[in-house]
């Protein structure tokens, strides 16, 4: 369609395009539905697109956005979408994709942060919550600290609203992250891969977030992060290096990635650090998006292959 095809990947938009976009990728798509996971605090919708071949298959989730400034990872989101949605036919990578899973895309779990990172403030990072207000003069909730497995604000959070990472007041208080734990209940069972993907770092990073514990199936998670990691490297030479969360970066309770994994049934959770490793750090430049896209569209095809085949 004509909005579709107006959309430019190259360059970063707002939450309005974005809706609008999902929109007209539903309505041209022959295998794409939009739908709505709940609102923001502000009332923005988060949709969501599913891109399915029709059947049922085991599904991967990706979201994007959950932190204000991480631009790159909602755009990441919306060149996956694109591929995958409207370009199946004309390339047998693709086509196998859809073959193999159904995909559940959100390209801004933070639409309020978003807008706001946009608008006032570049290096917004939580949502815009202001009802949780001890003092009455912070406003907003780290939604990544915020997920309910293991919630826990003095691991790698705050109980203060005033903090880059305060917790909100309870384990989903805030309706962001409600919705997209929502989601991943609503297809238990079908979900075997969840991807959160935030910048920057080029990490891709197991659970557990909570603990310095492993996961009893660590070799698995391992297996395929190695597979997406080393994949992702040829197009434009991008290293990305894989490990645990609170391993191998830094313990944090309430992570959508601990989760998908232990809230959801989701095996296959993961945190990944997109673009770059600190030069411009969140504020990358707009003529990265397509390469970051390219690059992460490689490394996700090798690691959905390597999941259908294992
Ligand atoms: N990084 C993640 C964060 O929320 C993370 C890293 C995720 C650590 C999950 C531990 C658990 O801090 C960014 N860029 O936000
Ligand atoms: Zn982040």
């Amino acid at each position: 369609s004509r909005a579709a095809a107006s959309f430019s990947l190259s360059h970063y938009h707002s939450n309005f395009q974005i809706s609008n976009h999902l929109d007209a990728v539903a309505l041209s798509s022959r295998y794409a539905t939009v739908h709505t996971a709940g609102h923001s605090v502000q009332g923005r919708a988060i949709k969501y697109l599913k891109v399915s071949s029709g059947g049922s298959k085991k599904a991967i989730i990706i979201d994007g956005g959950i932190h204000a400034r991480e631009w790159i990872s909602t755009a990441v989101v919306m060149y996956l979408i694109d591929q995958l949605a409207m370009n199946p036919d004309n390339n047998p990578e693709i086509t196998s994709m859809l073959q193999k899973f159904d995909w559940y895309l959100l390209p801004v779990m933070n639409p309020d942060g978003y807008e706001y990172s946009r608008t006032n403030n570049r290096m917004w990072r939580k949502n815009r919550a202001t009802s949780h207000s001890i003092t009455g003069t912070c406003t907003g909730v780290d939604l990544n600290r915020n997920f309910g497995f293991h919630w826990n604000p003095a691991i790698g959070g705050s109980r203060d609203e005033c903090e880059e990472t305060f917790a909100g007041t309870k384990a989903f208080s805030e309706p962001e992250s409600r919705a997209v734990g929502h989601l991943m209940q609503s297809i238990r069972g079908q979900a075997i891969a969840y991807l959160n993907l935030h910048s920057y770092g080029q990490l891709w990073l197991w659970p557990w977030g909570y603990t310095t514990s492993l996961p009893s199936d660590l070799a698995d998670l391992k297996h395929m992060a190695g597979r997406g990691a080393a994949a992702i490297y040829p197009s434009h030479h991008a290293h990305y290096t894989t490990g645990g969360d609170a391993t191998d970066l830094y313990p944090a309770a309430g992570g959508a990635d601990d989760f998908a994994k232990g809230g959801a049934g989701i095996k296959y959770s993961y945190t990944v650090e997109l673009r770059d490793t600190g030069r411009h750090g969140f504020v990358l430049p707009a003529s990265t998006i397509i390469p970051s896209g390219e690059e992460t569209l490689k490394g996700i095809i090798a690691f959905a292959s390597e999941l259908y085949a294992y």
